[in-house]
């Protein structure tokens, strides 16, 4: 098995994120995916829809920056590209050049993508893992996976899909704390892990041993949140 530079196996495929000890969003009863920014007018994509496009399956292993890798991931959705060309792209404006992707979840959480790394041939929008409908710990109802890229831009809980015809603003999440975070680790801008872009001004030689301090307790605290929307509330 050959993983990326820099990445080690972990055991079986955690739940891992900037939500840290906050449990999953809950999933609306008819979720959608609003599509909004350079379109002729905003619109929301009912998430059964996905079942009337071409499905495409995956199997791919994920890589967060921090340094761990899940592998052997069989994902099941419609291709990212097959998403935009039938559903998006005949609302877009004409003349009108889309350069970046933002994905937001149903937590806030957002990812920034050049529209060349989103329309890569592996991307999916991913509504099963493994032969199961996905869960909330890894994104229910659905997610965007890019297996090329670290585990950050592969935004859970999909619910809101921007076009900009310009870089936009890092308006990674709108808990102050969490943004501010998330500002001073920057996130390399294509985030490919083959070329291990971790950092945007960074090597990756010198991130590593730090991103990798921080799994642990972030892996713990995501479990912790993921149990705590399981266990029923007092009545
Ligand atoms: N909505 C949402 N998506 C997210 C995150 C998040 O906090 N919220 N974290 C990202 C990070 S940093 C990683 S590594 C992966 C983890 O996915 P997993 O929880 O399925 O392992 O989700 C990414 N997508
Ligand atoms: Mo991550």
């Amino acid at each position: 098995m050959t993983l990326p530079p820099g990445q080690r196996p972990i055991d079986g495929f955690p739940r891992f994120g900037t939500h840290l000890h906050r449990p999953p969003p809950a999933v609306p009863t008819d979720p959608v995916i609003e599509i909004s920014g350079a379109v002729a007018k905003s619109f929301a994509v009912p998430l059964a829809a996905l079942a009337t496009l071409p499905r495409r399956e995956l199997t791919s292993d994920f890589h967060c920056v921090a340094g761990w890798s899940a592998t052997h991931l069989r994902w099941e959705g419609v291709a990212f590209e097959t998403f935009y060309r039938m559903i998006i792209e005949p609302s877009v404006q004409p003349d009108t050049s889309v350069t970046h992707l933002v994905f937001e979840g149903l937590d806030g959480y957002r990812s920034i993508v050049s529209m060349e790394d989103a329309l890569a041939d592996d991307v999916l929008i991913a509504e099963r893992l493994n032969g199961s409908p996905l869960d909330a710990d890894h994104g229910a109802p659905a997610r965007l996976v890019s297996p090329n890229q670290y585990g950050f831009v592969s935004t859970k809980h999909l619910c809101h899909i921007e076009l900009h015809t310009a870089e936009p603003t890092e308006n990674y999440h709108p808990s102050p704390i969490i943004q501010l975070g998330l500002q001073l680790v920057k996130p390399h801008r294509r985030a490919r892990i083959w070329q291990e872009e971790r950092h945007r001004h960074l090597p990756a030689w010198s991130v590593r041993p730090v991103y990798r301090h921080v799994i642990p307790a972030i892996r713990l605290l995501s479990a912790r949140g993921s149990r705590r929307s399981r266990t029923p509330g007092p009545p």
